[in-house]
């Protein structure tokens, strides 16, 4: 894990604070970060994308991710983009 830690991680740890995934129902990444929202039973804001309609490349998701891709954790001020390092360990 980084020095960091996982967002996740923290807020089952009761560290509170509160996060957004940016995320695609159509996204098998954002889906393994979805179910381990749903088994830790976090609260967690939720923005969602249509893939299909090409939102992620849309100037206001790519002011947050400029990949255009899904899933993106934000807490705080810090953005997490990639699954390996969204999850905990
Ligand atoms: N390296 C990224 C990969 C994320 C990724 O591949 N996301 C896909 C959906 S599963 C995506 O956003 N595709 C949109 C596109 O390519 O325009 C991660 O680990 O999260």
């Amino acid at each position: 894990m980084s020095t960091l830690g996982s967002p996740i991680a923290r807020q089952a740890a009761g560290g509170g604070g509160v996060i957004t995934l940016h995320h695609s129902p159509a996204s098998a990444h954002s889906a393994s970060v979805r179910i381990v929202l749903a088994e830790k039973q976090l609260d967690c804001a939720l923005h969602e994308l249509d893939l299909a309609r090409s939102e992620q490349h849309r100037p206001a998701f790519l002011a947050v991710n400029p990949t255009g891709m899904v899933p993106v954790l934000e807490d705080g001020g810090h953005r997490l983009t990639q699954v390996f390092f969204i999850l905990p360990t």
